[in-house]
C-alpha cells in the first residue's frame, strides 16, 4: 500500500533538512520520521532534481528509468471530463430516516426511523468545461449516492424541477446548443449566445425551462441555498408489491437564495470558485448544510385527473396539488480528502436503483438509464470503475462479472457461474430486486404522450408565481441573454414564445430590446391555462429570515473602532453567520484597543460580492486613505448597487459618499456597540429590495 503523504501539522513551515547540489539546487532530505521518496516500483530515490545525463551539460539518457517514469505517469493524469455536467463538486455525509415508509416502499433505507445511511453528493453546473466558473447562469447537478444495505442508491438530480426537452434523443441536440459552438470553441458556460437560443425557440417544449433558466433559480447564493429534484416520477414500491408514483425533492434547512446578475458577473472574476469554496468553508467550520428530502406522493386517479402528463419531465406538480412529505434529511459533514479519486471519479447513474424503488415509462428517463453506464466506461476507462471506493456500495455484494480493464478486486476459487453443483453461493435471493409489473402495450411508434404538447401553461404559472422583484430578474435575463444573440431573427422568435406565456413579460423584454412586439408564436396546442400561482414557487416571498450559515464582510483600517468590531462579531456569531475582515493590508491591522489582528483579504482581493452584507468601520485616517482607492469606493458600491445592507460608522461615511451610496433603509449607521445587533436582525432580511428599482434605470 501507498503510504499517505505526509501532512503539515500546523502553518509552521516543514523543517526537512536541506542541502544545496552542485548546480545550486535544493535538496530536501529525508529524516528519521519522514518517508523516504520511492519510484512507483519502491524504488529509493536518491534525487529528484537532475536527469541523468552524460556529463554535467550532456544529454539527457533515454536509460533514465526514474525520469520516464515519472513523466509517463504526468503525461496521462488528466481522464477525459464529463462531457455535461464537467464542473464539479463534491462531499460526504449521511442521511437520517425520520420515520419508518413501510406501508409504501420496501427499501431497506426507509424501514428505521433514525438510520443513518452513508451519502456521497456531487454538486454542478452543467453546460461549463471543467475549468469554468461557478457562477455561470446555469443549472445545477445535485446528484445523491446512498449507500443504502441493499446496494447503491443514486437521485441524479437537478436543483430546477423540470427539463428541457420531453425525449432523451433530443439531449445531444440540446448540449450541443447549449456549449461552445463547434466553430469557434466559444462561449462557454454562457447560454447567451445564437445556437442555444436558436434551438430554443425553435423547441417549445423547452419555454418552460426558459422561464426557470431565466429565473435567480440559476445564479444560487451557493450550494447550501438552493434545491434539487429528482425530475422525473419514479415508483416506490411495497413489500405487497403495491406501487406510489413519486417526484423527489431536496429542501435546503437554510431556505433558498440567489445572487443577483451583476454580483454573478462580478463574482466569475473575483473567485471562480465562489461556491466550491463555501461549501469546503462550511463543512471545514462545522457549519455542516442539510436538506431535507421530501416526497409527493401519488396515485393512477391523480395522475389521470392531472391536467398534465405525470411522465413529462417538463411539468411540474405544483406542491399546493400534492403536498411534499418529508421523510428525512441529508446532511453534509465531510470533504473529500482527494479531489479526482473522489468527486473527479464518482460515477451517478439513474439506473442505480434498489429493491423498493422503480423506474416510470418517462421518455427522458429512460434515455438517461442508458446514456450513465455508456458515458462511464469512456470516462473512467474500464467496466471496472465500479471497485473504485468512491463508488462500491458499503454493504457485502457479490457478482460473478470479472476480469476486464484493471481488475483488482478479484474472487478466490473455481466457482464463477451459476447455477452451480459446488454449493458456495452466491445463488438469487427472494428479497432481490424486482420490477413492478406494469402492463404496456401499444403500436410501435416514435410519438409522445397527447398532453405533452401544452408548452406555456406551466411557464405562465412559473411566471406569475414570483414576487415582482423576481419577475424583473426574469426580464432582465432575457435581455441580456438575447442581447448577446446576434441574429435578429432568433431574438424576435424567443420573445414570440414569450407572447403566450404573458404578454406583458413579452412587451418589457421586446421593449428591453428595442424591437417590436412580434406575433405569438402558433401554439402545438390550442389550450393555454391560466393556472393559479404557486407560491411555493417563489424564492423571495419565502425567504428564511434569518443570516444564519451566511457572511459578513468588514472593512477595517488602523485605528477601527474595536468595540464595535467585537459586538458585530459577536451579533454574527449568534445569528449563526460568518465574519471576514477585510484590510488594506492582509497582515493586519491595529484596532482602536492597540491590539494587532490579521485581515483575512487586502481590499482589492475582497471585494463585498463575495459577502452577503458588509459593514465599514473605518477610523478618519482610514477613511482619508481608502477614499483614493477605487477598489474601496467599489466595495460599497457594488453592495450598495446589490441591495445589500450596509453599516457604517461616522468615520466612514465619506467613503460612502465619494462611491455614490446615498443611505435609505438598508444603510445603518452605527451609533455604538449596541447597533450591532440591530444590523445582524436587518441582515436576517438578506436583501434591501426596495432599493433594486432606483438603481438600475435601462
Ligand atoms: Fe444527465 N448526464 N442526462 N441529467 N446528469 C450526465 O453522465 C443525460 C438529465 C445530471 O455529478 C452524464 O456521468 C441524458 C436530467 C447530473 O457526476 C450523461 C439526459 C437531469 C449529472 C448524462 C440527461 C440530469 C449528469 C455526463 C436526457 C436532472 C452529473 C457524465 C435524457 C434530473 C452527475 C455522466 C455527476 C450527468 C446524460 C438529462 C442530471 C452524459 C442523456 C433531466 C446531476 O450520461
Amino acid at each position: 500500500m501507498a503510504d499517505k503523504h505526509p501532512e503539515l501539522k500546523s502553518a509552521e513551515l516543514a523543517d526537512a533538512s536541506i542541502h544545496r547540489g552542485p548546480g545550486g539546487e535544493t535538496h530536501q532530505v529525508a529524516s528519521d520520521d519522514m518517508p523516504a521518496l520511492t519510484s512507483r516500483q519502491g524504488i529509493p530515490i536518491s534525487d529528484n532534481q537532475n536527469s541523468l545525463k552524460t556529463g554535467r551539460r550532456g544529454p539527457t539518457l533515454m536509460e533514465d528509468f526514474l525520469f520516464r517514469e515519472k513523466i509517463f505517469h504526468f503525461d496521462h493524469e488528466r481522464i477525459p471530463e464529463r462531457v455535461v455536467h464537467a464542473r464539479g463538486f463534491g462531499a460526504h455525509g449521511f442521511f437520517e430516516t425520520y420515520e419508518s415508509l413501510a406501508d409504501i416502499t420496501a427499501a431497506d433505507v426507509f424501514q428505521r426511523a433514525g438510520e443513518r445511511t452513508p451519502a456521497f453528493v456531487r454538486f454542478s453546473t452543467v453546460a461549463g468545461n471543467k475549468g469554468s466558473s461557478d457562477l455561470a447562469r446555469d443549472v445545477r447537478g445535485f446528484a445523491v449516492k446512498l449507500y443504502t444495505k441493499e446496494g447503491n442508491w443514486d437521485i441524479v438530480g437537478n436543483n430546477i424541477p423540470v427539463f428541457f426537452i420531453q425525449d432523451a434523443i433530443k439531449f445531444p441536440d440540446l448540449i450541443h446548443a447549449a456549449k461552445q459552438e463547434p466553430d469557434r470553441g466559444f462561449p462557454q458556460a454562457q447560454t447567451a449566445h445564437d445556437n442555444f437560443w436558436d434551438f430554443i425557440s425553435l423547441m417549445p417544449e423547452s419555454i418552460n425551462m426558459a422561464l426557470w433558466i431565466m429565473s435567480d433559480r440559476t445564479i444560487p447564493r451557493s450550494f447550501r441555498f438552493m434545491e434539487g429534484f429528482g425530475v422525473h416520477t419514479f415508483r416506490l414500491i411495497n413489500a405487497d408489491g403495491k406501487s406510489t408514483y413519486v417526484k423527489f425533492h431536496w429542501k435546503p434547512k437554510l431556505g433558498m437564495q440567489s445572487v443577483v446578475w451583476n454580483e454573478a458577473v462580478k463574482l466569475n472574476g473575483a473567485d471562480p470558485d465562489f461556491h466550491r469554496r463555501d461549501l469546503w468553508d462550511a463543512i471545514q467550520a462545522g457549519d455542516y448544510p442539510e436538506w431535507e428530502l421530501g416526497l409527493q406522493l401519488f396515485d393512477d386517479a391523480f395522475a389521470d385527473e392531472f391536467e398534465f402528463d405525470i411522465l413529462d419531465a417538463t411539468k411540474i406538480i405544483p406542491e399546493e396539488r400534492v403536498p411534499i412529505r418529508r421523510v428525512g434529511r441529508l446532511v453534509l459533514d465531510r470533504t473529500v480528502d482527494n479531489f479526482f479519486a473522489e468527486t473527479e471519479q464518482v460515477a451517478f447513474h439513474t439506473a442505480n436503483i434498489v429493491p423498493g424503488v422503480d423506474f416510470t415509462n418517462d421518455p427522458l428517463l429512460q434515455g438517461r438509464n442508458f446514456s450513465y453506464l455508456d458515458t462511464q466506461l469512456k470516462r473512467l476507462g474500464t467496466t471496472n470503475f465500479t471497485d473504485l471506493p468512491i463508488n462500491a456500495p458499503k454493504c457485502p455484494f457479490h457478482s460473478f462479472t470479472q476480469d476486464g480493464h484493471m481488475a483488482f478486486n478479484n474472487p478466490r476459487g473455481r466457482v464463477n457461474y451459476e447455477p452451480n453443483s459446488w454449493g458456495t453461493g452466491p445463488r438469487e435471493t427472494p428479497k432481490g430486486f424486482r420490477s413492478f409489473a406494469a402492463e404496456d402495450a401499444g403500436e410501435k411508434r416514435r410519438a409522445r404522450g397527447e398532453l405533452f404538447a401544452d408548452h406555456y401553461s406551466q411557464a405562465r404559472q412559473f411566471y406569475v408565481s414570483q414576487s415582482e422583484i423576481e419577475q424583473t430578474h426574469i426580464k432582465d435575463a432575457f435581455v441580456f441573454e438575447l442581447s448577446k444573440v446576434e441574429t435578429p431573427a432568433i431574438r424576435a422568435r424567443v420573445v414570440s414564445h414569450l407572447v403566450n406565456v404573458d404578454k406583458t413579460l413579452a412587451q418589457m423584454v421586446a421593449d428591453g430590446l428595442g424591437i417590436k412586439l412580434p406575433a405569438a408564436a402558433e401554439p402545438a396546442r390550442e389550450v393555454i391555462t391560466d393556472l393559479p400561482p404557486s407560491p411555493a414557487l417563489s424564492i423571495v416571498n419565502n425567504a428564511p429570515g434569518s443570516f444564519k450559515g451566511r457572511k459578513l464582510g468588514i472593512l477595517v483600517s488602523d485605528g477601527a473602532d474595536a468595540k464595535l468590531l467585537a459586538a458585530l462579531e459577536a451579533a454574527a456569531a449568534q445569528q449563526g453567520a460568518m465574519v471576514e475582515l477585510i484590510a488594506p493590508k492582509v497582515g493586519g491591522f491595529t484596532a482602536s484597543d492597540g491590539k494587532q489582528r490579521p485581515a483575512k483579504q487586502k481590499v482589492n482581493g475582497g471585494p463585498s460580492v463575495l459577502y452577503d452584507a458588509v459593514a465599514v468601520l473605518l477610523s478618519q485616517e482610514g477613511t482619508l486613505q481608502l477614499q483614493q482607492e477605487a477598489t474601496a469606493r467599489d466595495f460599497v458600491a457594488d453592495a450598495f448597487a446589490h441591495a445589500k445592507f450596509i453599516a457604517t460608522t461616522k468615520e466612514a461615511a465619506p467613503l460612502l459618499e465619494k462611491a455614490g451610496v446615498e443611505p435609505d433603509g438598508g444603510v445603518m449607521s452605527l451609533g455604538g456597540p449596541k447597533d450591532a445587533e440591530r444590523f445582524l436582525e436587518l441582515c436576517a432580511q438578506l436583501r434591501f429590495w426596495e432599493r433594486e428599482p432606483k438603481v438600475h434605470a435601462v
